[in-house]
């Protein structure tokens, strides 16, 4: 066994929390009050071959697998959880086309979404197909005259939608096989027929935008279907087991953030004439938060190095969402406590940190639809 990085994967964590201390920190307050997102930083991220970390060198990424990707997003997350699921997010655009794309599919979309600047996003969702992902209602129906497919529908909550460059759609090429009728298809801004519709006001993560996405006729060329017609919702789960790791990373990087935070408001912080750090029933929390934070860790590195090893991790990218968001919302809320009545008001992180753990619950797949995959795992079923 081996739990050290290797010394590229140090100086990956290095560059990470550098950039999150000089690019990500200090608008993090101001992404949270404006909604904006931040395009700045993201193109940042893409200076910084952030963007492209796990495609690999010859299709113009940056050559990591899941790893290097977990260190990215948990250092960013650390400082601003928008920004680090900004990232995330993103990163299954390249995954998808990687793992089903045609040749010319990857030599096409991987250096954009890489080193070229722009967003992917993926979109499952639909009003009536949240947790119960199989019963999405778009429709692709193929036109043979004009070889292409015209999709209809509405999906909706989807992260990054409103600004994404392309975006994986899953629609129903034969609808009355419905899960297995579902196929997954690139859209790209601008299409006609395809428009944003509503944009989200949320709870957290205000700067990373979730959008309702409008399908009216849209043509597609046939090319831009991913893998075979029939095998979208294979390729939806099998993208959400490396999109769940993704947010466990985001989960652990707002703990480690929440941490940080107490661990040096303690020793600033007097009360009854001395730093509350020496107070035990705050040491206590403490430790609970660290403990729990270092398991959730290691839970998350597991499941990313099975998927950076092609090893099935199904079960195990759902365990470390499930744990690393309940996490986050625990160390969350005993940071805010640590905290008093500063950690309840604007002007420091915390709030913004509590209410941002929340969706690490939510989103990817909620954490009873991961007891779900879970408990089949262990039970066989
Ligand atoms: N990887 C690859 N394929 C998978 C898979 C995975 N992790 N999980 C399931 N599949 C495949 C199955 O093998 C099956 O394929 P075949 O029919 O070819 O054998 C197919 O998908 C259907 O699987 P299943 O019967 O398990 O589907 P269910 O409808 O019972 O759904 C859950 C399973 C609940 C786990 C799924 O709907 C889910 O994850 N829901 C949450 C969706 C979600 O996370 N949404 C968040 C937002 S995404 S924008």
């Amino acid at each position: 066994m081996d739990f050290n990085f290797s010394p590229q994967q140090r100086l990956i964590r290095k560059l990470a929390r550098e950039f999150a201390e000089k690019e990500v920190e200090p608008i993090a307050a101001d992404v949270d009050k404006t909604g904006k997102f931040p395009r700045e930083t993201f193109e940042k991220m893409v200076k910084a071959g952030f963007t492209g970390v796990c495609t690999p060198v010859e299709y113009g990424g940056s050559g990591g697998s899941d790893i290097e990707k977990v260190i990215l997003v948990s250092e960013i997350a650390r400082k601003c959880a928008a920004t680090a699921g900004i990232l995330s997010i993103h990163t299954i655009f390249a995954s998808v086309i990687l793992k089903f794309g045609t040749e010319e599919q990857k030599k096409k979309y991987l250096p954009k979404v890489g080193k070229g600047g722009c967003l992917g996003a993926f979109a499952l969702t639909e009003p009536n197909a949240g947790s119960d992902a199989g019963n999405a209602r778009t429709t692709a129906i193929f036109d043979p005259k004009t070889n292409e497919y015209v999709l209809n529908g509405t999906k909706c909550f989807i992260s990054g939608g409103s600004q994404a460059d392309y975006l994986l759609i899953f629609a129903l090429t034969q609808p009355e096989k419905k899960l297995k009728g579902l196929s997954c298809i690139i859209v790209e801004k601008g299409m006609k027929g395809f428009s944003v519709g509503r944009v989200e006001d949320k709870m957290g993560i205000h700067g990373s935008e979730t959008a309702e996405l409008i399908f009216e006729g849209c043509r597609v060329p046939k090319e831009n279907l991913v893998g075979k017609e029939g095998k979208g919702f294979n390729i939806a789960m099998t993208a959400l087991d490396g999109a769940r790791i993704g947010v466990a990373a985001q989960a652990l990087g707002i703990a480690q953030g929440a941490i940080d935070l107490s661990v040096k408001y303690m020793h600033e912080r007097v009360q009854f004439g001395k730093p509350i750090a020496a107070l035990q029933g705050l040491q206590w929390y403490i430790a609970d938060m660290a403990t729990k934070t270092e398991a959730a860790k290691w839970l998350v590195y597991y499941a990313a190095f099975l998927d950076a090893n092609n090893m099935p991790h199904t079960k195990e990218a759902a365990m470390a969402k499930l744990n690393a968001s309940e996490n986050a919302r625990f160390v969350t809320n005993l940071a805010l406590q640590i905290h008093g009545g500063y950690g309840y008001m604007k002007d420091y992180p915390l709030e913004r940190m509590y209410r941002d753990a929340k969706i690490t619950e939510i989103y990817e797949g909620t954490s009873e639809i991961h007891k779900v995959v879970i408990s089949r795992a262990v039970l066989g079923r």
